[in-house]
C-alpha cells in the first residue's frame, strides 16, 4: 500500500518540524532571558533585511505596508518549517544529513547573531540553544523511525510513540514561545521608565492655528495622533533603551569630541516644533507620512559645541541597532529646527518611534535624517561614508519632493449627487506649499482653498467644494510650492529618491 510506505517519511517530516518548533521555542525563551535583541527569528530576519536588494524594501513596503515585518517573520517561519520537514525525511533515509541541515541552520543563526550591530557575548546563545535542541530532539525521534518495528510493513507502537512525542514537542515549543513573549514583556524596562518620565516644558513652542484643521471626515488630521503615526524601520526587535544608560557621542571631524548624557540633554532648554515626517518609500497617494509636535533641542547647538572642521559636509547618525543616516551638515546647522527629539505630541517618544532620543529634520526624508534610538553623530564627508540605505542603492541626499494627496472622497467611494467636498493634504517640508489645484475629469484645473499652514515644515490641508453630477468621475490634484514649482505629472517610483506624479482617483456619483 503506497500510503503505508509513505507513513514513516510523513512521520519523519513531522518529527523534523516538531524538533524545529521545540528548538525555536527554546531559542526564543533563551533570548527573552539573556539576549532580548538576539531572538533567532529577529536575528535571521534582521540579516535578511540587511542583505535584501534595494528593490526589496520597496516591494515589501508596497505589498505589506507597515506590516512588512510580520510578513517577513511569517515567511521565515514557513521556510524554516519546510526545511525542517525535509531535514526530517533526510535524517530517516540518510542519517546524519538531517541533523547536519538543522545544525547548519543553527550555525547560520549563530554567525548572523554575532555580526549584528548590537551584538554582545550572549547574542549567539539563543541560536545555539535553538539548534542544539532541534538537532538532539530530531535525532532522537527519527532514530526510532529507523528501527525495524517502524518499517512500513511493520505494525507496532513505535510509530504511534513518535507521533505522540512529536505532538508533545510542538506543544512544549509553542508554550516556550508564548512564555518568552511574557518574559520579554516583563523585562521591557524601557516602557516602565518611559511611563514614569516627566519631560521638561518647552521654552519655545510653535502655535497651531485653529484654522490649520479643516476637521473633515476622512481627511488626515493636521496633527497625527502618535498611535496612528506610520512606523518604518529595520528593527525586528524594537531597541529598549533606559535613558539612564543612554548617551550621545559627537565625534569625527570635530575640534572637540562631545558626550551628552540624558541628564545633560534634559537640562538644556527644549523647544517644541511641529514637523511633517515622510518616508522616501511613500507612493503617490500613500500614507507613509505624518505630522507631530516634536519636543527637543536644536542639533546645531550641540554641533556648535563640537565644532565641525571646515572639510566636513555630512553627519552620519548612528542608531543603537546599527542603522545609519547621512544628513547634510548644512541641514543640521542652518536656521531650521533640526531637533534631537525626546518628545512626540506631548509625551516621551513612543518606544517604536525612537525612545528615548531620535532626530527630526524638516525638509529631508526619514531615511537620511530621522534616526531613531540615536546614540552617535559622526561628523564626516559624503566622500568617505554612506548611510544604511545609500549603500543599498538609495540616493545619498534625500530632500523631500513636492507632493499632494486626495483624502476625500475615497477612491471607489459612492458619493450622492449634489454639493460635496474634495479635500486632501499637500507638502514639501521646509519649502512650503503656495497652492493646490484640482482637476475633475478633463476639465480646467481649479484652485483649491488651503487651510492655514502651521509652518513651511508641515503639510497643509486643502479643500474644494464640488457639485457632484451622477456618473463616473476622475479627480486629480497637483500642488505648487512656495518657490513656484508645480508638481510634475511624470510618474516616478519611490526608488532611489522619492516618488513623483499626480494623485488621482476614480469614483462613482449615484
Ligand atoms: N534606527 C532607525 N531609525 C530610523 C529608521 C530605521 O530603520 N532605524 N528608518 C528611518 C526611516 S526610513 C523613516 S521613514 C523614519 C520613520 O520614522 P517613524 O517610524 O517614527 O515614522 O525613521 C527613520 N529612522
Ligand atoms: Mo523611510
Amino acid at each position: 500500500m503506497a500510503s503505508a510506505s509513505r507513513t514513516p517519511d510523513l512521520l519523519a517530516a513531522g518529527a523534523g518540524v516538531a524538533a524545529a518548533v521545540l528548538g525555536a521555542g527554546a531559542g526564543e525563551l533563551t533570548a527573552a532571558v539573556v539576549a532580548p535583541a538576539a531572538s533567532p527569528f529577529a536575528v535571521i530576519g534582521g540579516g535578511i533585511i540587511d542583505i535584501a536588494p534595494p528593490w526589496g524594501k520597496d516591494l515589501a513596503i508596497s505589498l505589506f505596508g507597515t506590516n512588512d515585518k510580520a510578513a517577513l517573520l511569517t515567511g521565515i517561519a514557513i521556510l524554516l518549517l519546510a526545511v525542517a520537514a525535509a531535514a526530517g525525511v533526510l535524517e530517516r533515509r540518510r542519517p546524519p544529513w538531517g541533523r547536519v541541515i538543522l545544525g547548519g541552520l543553527g550555525v547560520v543563526g549563530v554567525i548572523v547573531s554575532m555580526t549584528r550591530a548590537d551584538a554582545d557575548v550572549l547574542s549567539p546563545a539563543p541560536s545555539f540553544v535553538a539548534a542544539a535542541v532541534a538537532v538532539i530532539v530530531g535525532a532522537l525521534l527519527i532514530a526510532r523511525l529507523r528501527r525495524p518495528d517502524a518499517a512500513p510493513e511493520a505494525v507496532g507502537p513505535t510509530r504511534r510513540n513518535v507521533l505522540v512525542l512529536s505532538g508533545a514537542a510542538v506543544v512544549v515549543g509553542a508554550l516556550a514561545a508564548l512564555g518568552s513573549a511574557a518574559v520579554r514583556g516583563g523585562a521591557q524596562a524601557a516602557s516602565a521608565v518611559r511611563s514614569a518620565l516627566r519631560l521638561p516644558a518647552p521654552a519655545i513652542t510653535t502655535a497651531v492655528p485653529a484654522t490649520a484643521e479643516l476637521g473633515l471626515d476622512g481627511l488626515a488630521p493636521v496633527i497625527t495622533p502618535s498611535a496612528d503615526f506610520y512606523r518604518i524601520d529595520t528593527a525586528l526587535v524594537v531597541p529598549q533603551i533606559d535613558p539612564a544608560t543612554w548617551s550621545l557621542r559627537i565625534h569625527g571631524l570635530v575640534e572637540e569630541e562631545v558626550v551628552l548624557t540624558w541628564d545633560d540633554l534634559v537640562a538644556l532648554p527644549p523647544r517644541e516644533t511641529v514637523a511633517t515626517l515622510v518616508c522616501v518609500s511613500n507612493e503617490v497617494g500613500g500614507d507613509l507620512i505624518g505630522t507631530a509636535r516634536w519636543l527637543g533641542v536644536p542639533i546645531r547647538d550641540l554641533l556648535a559645541r563640537a565644532k565641525p572642521t571646515a572639510d566636513a559636509d555630512m553627519v552620519l547618525s548612528h542608531s543603537i541597532d546599527g542603522f545609519t543616516a547621512s544628513t547634510p551638515l548644512e541641514a543640521l546647522t542652518d536656521e531650521r529646527d533640526a531637533l534631537l527629539a525626546i518628545g512626540m505630541n506631548g509625551e516621551p517618544l513612543p518606544i517604536a518611534h525612537g525612545f528615548p532620543v531620535r532626530m527630526v529634520v524638516p525638509g529631508l526624508y526619514g531615511y537620511v535624517s530621522a534616526t531613531k534610538w540615536v546614540t552617535e553623530l559622526e561628523v564626516t564627508r559624503y566622500a568617505v561614508a554612506e548611510g544604511y540605505w545609500t549603500s543599498r542603492g538609495w540616493s545619498a541626499r534625500g530632500p523631500v519632493k513636492l507632493a499632494s494627496r486626495i483624502d476625500v472622497p475615497r477612491a471607489g467611494a459612492r458619493v450622492a449627487a449634489g454639493p460635496t467636498v474634495i479635500a486632501g493634504v499637500a507638502w514639501q517640508t521646509h519649502v512650503g506649499v503656495s497652492g493646490v489645484e484640482v482637476q475633475i475629469d478633463d476639465g480646467a484645473w481649479q484652485p483649491a482653498t488651503l487651510a492655514t499652514a502651521i509652518s513651511s515644515d508641515t503639510w497643509v490641508q486643502w479643500s474644494l467644494p464640488w457639485d457632484a453630477t451622477s456618473g463616473s468621475h476622475t479627480i486629480r490634484c497637483r500642488a505648487t510650492s512656495a518657490t513656484g514649482e508645480t508638481q510634475t505629472q511624470q510618474r516616478a517610483a519611490p526608488a532611489p529618491d522619492g516618488a513623483t506624479g499626480w494623485d488621482e482617483l476614480t469614483l462613482t456619483v449615484a
